[in-house]
This record gives C-alpha cells, sequence and structure tokens, in this order.
C-alpha cells in the first residue's frame, strides 16, 4: 500500500463561545502538518448545542475528524467521509468544554494503492459515437460512474502464480494454472469463475475484504452463476462495464481509442489490417515484435504508452474480463448511475480486443461475450477495487 495521509490540526476553542448565544465562526488556527499540501478551507460552528465542522473537500478524498483530550490521545469522532468535491458538514459530538481535533485526509492520488490508480468520479457517454460498431453499442448514453480504483496493467502470470498458489494452501480451489509466455505478460486460459475467486484469495492474501460471494458465502471453490459482488468491500474485483469503458477513454470524449482516433502498432498490441476503424498500421497482420514461437503473441503489460490516466493496454494484447452479465439491449434501459449489468444472463463480458483481433474491436466502445467457463488464449483480465474507506 502507497498511503499517505496529511492532517489538517491544532484548532481549541473556549466553550465560552456558546455562552454568548451567537452563531461564531472560527476561522484560521488551522496548521498542516506537512507544507506541501493545500489547506481545505476548515471552520468550527456553534449553533446553540450543535458544533459542527465545515470544510471544502475533494473529489474522492477521504476524511476522518478525530479529536484530542491528551496529549497525543486521538480518538475518531464519527464515520468516515469521502469528499465529493463540495461542502462537508460533520457534527462533532464533543463533551468536553476544550478539545482538540484534527482532520485527516488520505489524498485520492498519492493514497491510490500500490498498482492502481483513481478514476475520478463523474460522467461519461458510453457507447459508440461514430456508428461504426455493433448495434449492441447504441444507444450512446450518460453514464455516471463512482471513483474506484484500476489496476495500471493487466494482471501478470507472475501475480497470478503467486496469488494461486496462497490460494490453493488457504482453501480456494478450481484456479486453474493458466498461461503467459513470460512473468511478466498478462495471464490467459483462466475462466472468468476462477478469476474471481482468485480476486477474492487476493483480497484474503493482502488482508482485505473479499467481494465474492455465493449464498453469503465467500466464493473459494467451484463454478456458481449465482455469484455476487459486494461493490462496498474492499478488495479485488473486475471492473464493471460501465467502470472499464470510462477507464479506456482515459478522460477523453468522443475518441475511438484510448489515446484518439487512430491505433497502430505503436500503439497496442493488435492484429493490423489494410483499413478501417482508423487503422494506421503500414504493417498488416500481428504486431511484428510479438509474432514468434507459438501463439499467443502477447507482449509484456506495459510495453506501450499509457492513456490519459495511466493506464495500461486498455487496447488489445489481452482481452479483459469485466464484471457484467451481457446484454445486447442493455444500454437502452441501464441505470443512469453505476450500471452492473443484468442480473442474469449466459455470457459475462469482456473488453478492449486482443493481439490477435483487428482494430475495429480494440475500439473503446467495443464488446464482446462469452460464457463464463471459456478459457482463452487471447482473453485475460484487470482488477478494480472501489475507493471505500479502508
Ligand atoms: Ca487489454
Amino acid at each position: 500500500m502507497n498511503k499517505r495521509s496529511r492532517i489538517v490540526q491544532g484548532l481549541s476553542w473556549d466553550r465560552q463561545c456558546q455562552g454568548a448565544g451567537f452563531a461564531s465562526l472560527l476561522i484560521g488556527l488551522i496548521s498542516t502538518v506537512s507544507a506541501d499540501v493545500i489547506l481545505p478551507v476548515v471552520r468550527v460552528e456553534y449553533q446553540a448545542d450543535e458544533v459542527s465542522l465545515s470544510w471544502k473537500s475533494e473529489e474522492a478524498s477521504i476524511y476522518q475528524v478525530e479529536q484530542m483530550h491528551d496529549v497525543d490521545q486521538w480518538t475518531s469522532v464519527g464515520d468516515p467521509v469521502t469528499g465529493d468535491g463540495a461542502i462537508v458538514t460533520v457534527p462533532l459530538n464533543l463533551m468536553l468544554p476544550e478539545a482538540f481535533f484534527r482532520l485527516r485526509v488520505n489524498d485520492p492520488l498519492s493514497s491510490s494503492p500500490e498498482g492502481f490508480v483513481l478514476i475520478p468520479a463523474g460522467p461519461f457517454e458510453m457507447g459508440d459515437a461514430f456508428g461504426e460498431g455493433f448495434l449492441d453499442e447504441l444507444p450512446v448514453h450518460t453514464v455516471n460512474v463512482s471513483a474506484f480504483y484500476m489496476g495500471k496493467t493487466e494482471v501478470t502470470k507472475e501475480l497470478w502464480d503467486e496469488v494461486r498458489a496462497w490460494g490453493l494452501n488457504n482453501g480456494y480451489t478450481d484456479l486453474k494454472t493458466g498461461g503467459g509466455k513470460g512473468a511478466n505478460h498478462p495471464v490467459h486460459s483462466v475462466n472468468w469463475y476462477g478469476i474471481v475467486k482468485w480476486c477474492n484469495a487476493h483480497s484474503h492474501k493482502d488482508g482485505l475484504t473479499p467481494c465474492y460471494t455465493v449464498g453469503g458465502v465467500v466464493f473459494k471453490t467451484g463454478e456458481d452463476s449465482g455469484v455476487s459482488c459486494n461493490f462496498a468491500a474492499s478488495g479485488y474485483r473486475l471492473p464493471t462495464e460501465a467502470e472499464w469503458e470510462k477507464a479506456a477513454r482515459g478522460g477523453l470524449s468522443g475518441k475511438p481509442f484510448p489515446w484518439g482516433d487512430t491505433i497502430s502498432h505503436s500503439q497496442a498490441n493488435y492484429y493490423a489490417t489494410g483499413a478501417g476503424f482508423g487503422n494506421q498500421s503500414g504493417e498488416a497482420g500481428y504486431h511484428p515484435t510479438y509474432n514468434d514461437g507459438p501463439q499467443p503473441y502477447s507482449s509484456p503489460v506495459g510495453s506501450f504508452a499509457a492513456n490519459g490516466y495511466g493506464l495500461y493496454d486498455m487496447a488489445g494484447n489481452m482481452w479483459e474480463w469485466c464484471w457484467d452479465w451481457y446484454s445486447s439491449s442493455y444500454y437502452g434501459s441501464s441505470p443512469a448511475s453505476d450500471p452492473r449489468g443484468p442480473d442474469s444472463g449466459t455470457g459475462r463480458v469482456f473488453r478492449g480486443g486482443s493481439w490477435s483481433v483487428i482494430a475495429g474491436y480494440c475500439r473503446v466502445a467495443g464488446r464482446n461475450n462469452r460464457n463464463p467457463t471459456l478459457r482463452s488464449i487471447s482473453i485475460g483480465f484487470r482488477t478494480a477495487r472501489s475507493s471505500v474507506p479502508q
């Protein structure tokens, strides 16, 4: 974990203010421990017997109010609060006439778990804005996605092996060996069920709360289509289809690829054809750097430039499994905020194209699906994590 906290602290107040019978604003007297962070606006307000603390939050930052009555004896006041960029007000249920408080802030960028980046909350236009894809990419619709963490790269064979070995020693079963051209290449040939069990094992291993359950029990064994995902849990999970597409777009809008309008072998590992879908590669066929030896012709993760969010291989290399059941008509009726797919189906979604398919399948809007039992040399995955207080 690469977590950094900063602390706003040092205010005390005099209960006599309340006795004066007016709403009092005490502004200032705030200092930060670190001089290189921007100080949020913080104020304390008295309203009769109510004492509250207000500040201008930063999007997706997580705040915890703490108080101190004795030197260096800090205790939490209330639950953590996730900022959304607006003013946050928290009641202070302080029993002593005088106290110190401080505001602990987890910075949204520097507190991202290692290997992940924060995808900020907000809307994006989901679907094919160019009318060049399949009908299931329509209609283009606005989707709000809550802030979440997205893995920078596809999961490597090395990480798969490490977590799989731990899982097999800790009650997890049916975790396939999988394939991979090298330790730093994406894992493949592991099916959807094995992947979500692996995510649970990874969460367990790292002391996080597993996301996937069947009948309320942590999913560790077998293949059960009734598996459910707790999106409020802290553990590793697959991104939803909407999360995946927002992340793939990298903060751009109205572009077919994670970086812009066209695609070439200098930008991604895919099968180039002569024309169509913005293909700019002058050399047709598989990526010339990686088409040696037996298939798959994968590339080490992160071999090409990242998109605007700092994510690699969102187009090409391996297809990436997502959480959602697939429905071709889902976009016509999906919820406007955090859509998570239909309740049931026959195929799970995977996204982004691969080393073996043409540019059209590598578009950020492109959708694909197969039975979750499928194992393929062109499908891997990356993990996400919900942005929840730890
Ligand atoms: Ca990929």
